[in-house]
């Protein structure tokens, strides 16, 4: 094993606790639902038990309606805000926070089992996973095809620049009469410059404490959140999850049931091609359901729908076209957005995150852009190479940001090296 490899085992145990691993010593000491999804990617090949294992416990943290929630309380720990007592939401099995994330459990549920071709694991999680897409379709779509999330986080790309408009279509006094908080993400080192804003965090904290206020009922939520938004990025890792489910059902004979979310998942890359598609753009863009409004930003999250087989032939040419010109031109692939409110440093404003070129590098390799693929899996590499496991990266200098010994960082080098 090369010195890398060993580092990145080393990274991913020491930031396991009793059944799953947090994001990251530093940052985010519990666990968060789609990076428990990349770490059993990458663990799949390294510890096959534990990959299996995180997914079980992150199943285990579903909500009785099928929700999986972004963030489960399992232990007690200091240094992030908000904990369990802001959002005051979960089961009685465990605290968690009141939103979620993309479905990529899905995806690294199907990838794990092809990995171990364990039958009874494929067995066990079938229902579950079928409980929680189920979940989207029913609580979360307008139509019945695209789903939408109602909070920043739960999109993974917190302060993306497409949710500027959204946010600033409220007032946070006018959702909630307390916003008292004292951030912690920015104690531990100086990230300032690196984390989002406080004009941002204000809004994600009124958000919080209106979906407490009103009991995290989805009914109530859906009438009065001003943010429901239908995310190019959950959307086609949803498309894709639909597909996975397939599969997976396929593969246990269950043909009927893989028949059913092979329609879905159609449907829902259907609905995608109509109401996301920007061709002036060459991506897909999320709509502001409340606003009734595209979010017309040039952000990976729209080239991910290749993830999902989203694009036609023809939508593909565009979107190759957008990549190459616009994101493909720095030194590092791939920024995370690209366009006015471009930031190098900060968040999800412009660094290169692992997991975005994770997801991009897959998709393009659907469509045989391997040159593309090669490219993007190339510079994760280097950059990991270089500066080790952080979060994420500036595009141009290729510096390291965000925390250290990030745990999705190390597990998808893991995938990447295998
Ligand atoms: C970041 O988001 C959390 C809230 O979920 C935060 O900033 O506190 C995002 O990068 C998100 O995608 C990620 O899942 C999470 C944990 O790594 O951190």
């Amino acid at each position: 094993m090369t010195d890398r490899r060993e580092e990145a085992v080393d990274v991913l145990r020491q930031n396991r606790h009793e059944g799953y691993t947090i994001p990251s010593a530093t940052l985010y000491p519990y666990q968060w639902n789609w990076d428990s999804a990349f770490v059993a990617v990458g663990l799949a090949h390294a510890d096959p038990a534990a990959a299996k294992r995180e997914l079980r416990t992150l199943l285990d943290a579903m909500w009785p309606n099928g929700m999986v929630p972004q963030i489960a309380f399992w232990a007690d720990a200091e240094g992030y805000f908000p904990g369990p007592e802001e959002w005051d939401a979960g089961t009685d099995e465990v605290q968690t926070s009141g939103i979620t994330q993309p479905p990529m459990l899905v995806p690294a549920a199907r990838h794990v089992y092809e990995t171990t071709g364990d039958d009874a694991f494929r067995d066990e999680l079938l229902p579950l996973l079928d409980r929680h897409l189920s979940w989207w379709v029913d609580e979360r779509s307008f139509d019945g095809d695209t789903v939408y999330v109602r909070h920043p986080w739960a999109t993974g790309m917190d302060d993306s620049p497409a949710w500027v408009p959204v946010l600033e279509s409220f007032a946070p006094e006018e959702i909630t009469d307390d916003l008292d908080y004292v951030r912690e993400d920015r104690k531990s080192a100086d990230l300032s410059e690196q984390r989002p804003t406080d004009w941002d965090y204000d809004r994600y904290v009124a958000l919080v404490r209106q979906g407490k206020a009103l009991d995290w009922d989805e009914a109530r939520l859906r009438e009065e959140c001003p943010f429901l938004v239908e995310d190019a990025l959950t959307n086609a890792i949803f498309v894709r999850a639909c597909d996975d489910l397939a599969a997976l059902y396929a593969s246990a004979g269950d043909q009927r049931k893989a028949d059913e979310w092979r329609r879905q998942a159609e449907h829902s890359r259907a609905g995608m091609r109509e109401r996301l598609w920007d061709e002036e753009l060459g991506t897909f863009v999320s709509y502001d359901r409340v606003g009734d409004r595209p979010l017309r930003v040039n952000s990976v999250a729209g080239l991910i729908g290749v993830f999902g087989e989203v694009p036609t032939n023809e939508q593909f040419a565009r979107l190759r076209e957008n990549l190459r010109e616009n994101f493909l031109t720095y030194d590092y692939a791939c920024p995370s957005y690209v366009g006015p409110e471009m930031d190098y440093d900060r968040y999800w404003r412009g660094p290169v995150w692992t997991n975005v070129n994770w997801l991009l590098a897959d998709g393009l390799r659907r469509y045989g852009a391997v040159d593309l693929a090669d490219r993007i899996e190339g510079d994760s590499l280097e950059l990991l190479e270089r500066e080790g496991f952080r979060e994420y990266f500036n595009p141009e200098t290729g510096a390291g940001r965000g925390s250290d010994r990030f745990s999705w960082s190390a597990a998808l080098y893991l995938d990447w090296t295998t």
